[in-house]
């Protein structure tokens, strides 16, 4: 029988740095690119091989482990009171092309580490743990972003499931390679009462905590964001023989369709940050006017209103463009995830588990969007930061100091033993 924790013995509790930072350099290896990344995209063999050996961490933690019909992996640690609703641990383990090995990663495998933890000193909490993988948060090969999330709170639309990917594969044969059912996906639906609480550690990715010297962020709000799929409809011609003033060049329009774009944001726009990050021309030849060129524009704001406002804007603009360069350019909403405040209790749970440690901490919101911001839906949510070395991620250049991200752990698993002690204990 395990024991129950008294709030001295659990104030002493640590997780193993050393386990947690091997864990995270094994997985790191999975997908690791020539120059120091890590290429581990949703859906993909270096995928497979990632969820394995999370499984493998999971069992070796002891959590009963199963894959969801949407292809999350998920840890359950059974508590005291077995009928209470669980406290959710999670991130994601797949990667943008080319990142670090921290993002996501790092969540996923301190959460199995605080499992481990309470395994080490005997310990059983009053609510049940459930520690999840999510699948595909970073919408590989043009699906939907934070896709397993999405799932789980039963928020996925028909498009989703009927969607093929950029590669013209069909997302419900990626799931069925992933261990997930499209068919049964009602059955990775969680209701919010089955979840008390969610938390979510993960590296800041900005450079906020790093420029203040301060070890943990307690995360106050998640940026929205909407993505739209900008396509941009010219004439090819031969660029040896078609005089300027006859050309219907995609590209010179989609050009000042980015410069557009970037003056969304402030201080000339209503959002804090718009970026155009993937692009492409046909026919892509140098000595061919390019005819079509197509483009993702990525808005972000705490501010819904802001980003409709920007969204709206654009669209306008677009047209004007359009008229100028004698070209037509459509602008297709892609995918959209609103902001979302984190809970008031949790942050304060994370700032006291911060204190604690002696550990200093400061509010901050999240520039990136992150699984917690779906699963706010069914849940009250928190999220802990470390800072992120020079403020740099999505790239090989990721890297967060090994005392940090031990730190973060840490206060990832008091904040699990203080939230278990302050709603649920029964000593
Ligand atoms: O794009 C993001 O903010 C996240 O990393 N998926
Ligand atoms: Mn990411
Ligand atoms: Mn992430």
């Amino acid at each position: 029988m395990r024991n129950r924790v008294t709030t001295r013995s659990a104030r002493a509790m640590r997780v193993a740095g050393d386990r947690l930072l091997a864990n995270i350099r094994s997985l790191g290896k999975i997908g690791a690119t020539p120059d120091g990344g890590v290429s581990r995209l949703a859906f993909t063999s270096e995928d497979a091989r990632g969820r394995e050996l999370v499984r493998d961490l999971m069992i070796e933690a002891g959590l009963q482990t199963c894959v969801d019909s949407a292809a999350n992996i998920i840890g359950h640690r059974p508590g005291e009171r077995q009928d209470s609703p669980a406290l959710m641990l999670g991130s994601h383990i797949d990667t943008v092309p080319n990142g670090g090995a921290l993002d996501g990663a790092y969540g996923v495998l301190a959460a199995i580490e605080v499992a481990r933890a309470l395994n080490d000193h005997d310990t059983l909490l009053s609510h049940p743990l459930a520690i999840v993988a999510f699948n595909n948060e970073e919408g590989a090969f043009g699906t939907r972003g934070m896709w397993g999330a999405h799932a789980m709170v039963g928020a996925l639309d028909e498009s989703d499931l009927t969607a093929v990917d950029d590669r013209g594969r069909p997302v419900a044969e990626l799931l069925f390679d992933m261990g997930g059912d499209a068919g049964h996906l009602d059955r990775a639906v969680w209701s919010a009462d089955r979840v008390a609480a969610y938390l979510e550690l993960h590296i800041e990715q900005g450079p906020v905590l790093e420029s203040r010297s301060v070890q943990i962020g307690v995360v106050e709000a998640i940026t929205g964001r909407s993505t739209l799929d900008i396509t941009v409809r010219g004439k090819a011609s031969h660029a040896g023989t078609t005089p300027m003033e006859l050309r219907q060049d995609a590209l010179v329009a989609a050009a000042q369709v980015i410069l557009a774009v970037r003056d969304l944001a402030y201080p000339n726009g209503p959002v804090r940050v718009a970026t155009v990050g993937s692009l492409s021309l046909a026919p892509n030849a140098w000595n061919v006017v390019p005819g079509v060129v197509t483009m993702q524009v990525d808005l972000r704001d705490v501010s819904d209103v802001a980003i409709r406002q920007a969204t709206s804007r654009l669209r306008s603009e677009v047209l004007e463009i359009a008229m100028r360069t004698a070209t037509a350019i459509e602008a297709e909403n892609q995918y959209s995830v609103p902001a979302v405040s984190c809970d008031l209790g949790l942050r304060d749970v994370i700032a006291e588990a911060s204190e604690s440690l002696d550990l200093g901490h400061l509010t901050l919101p999240s520039g990136a969007g992150h699984d917690a911001q779906v699963i706010a839906r069914i849940a009250p949510v928190g999220m802990i930061f470390v800072p992120s070395k020079g403020g740099i991620s999505h790239t090989p250049e990721e890297y967060s100091a090994e005392d940090d991200l031990i730190a973060g752990a840490n206060v990832l698993l008091q904040s699990v033993l203080a939230y278990d002690e302050r709603y649920g204990r029964t000593f």
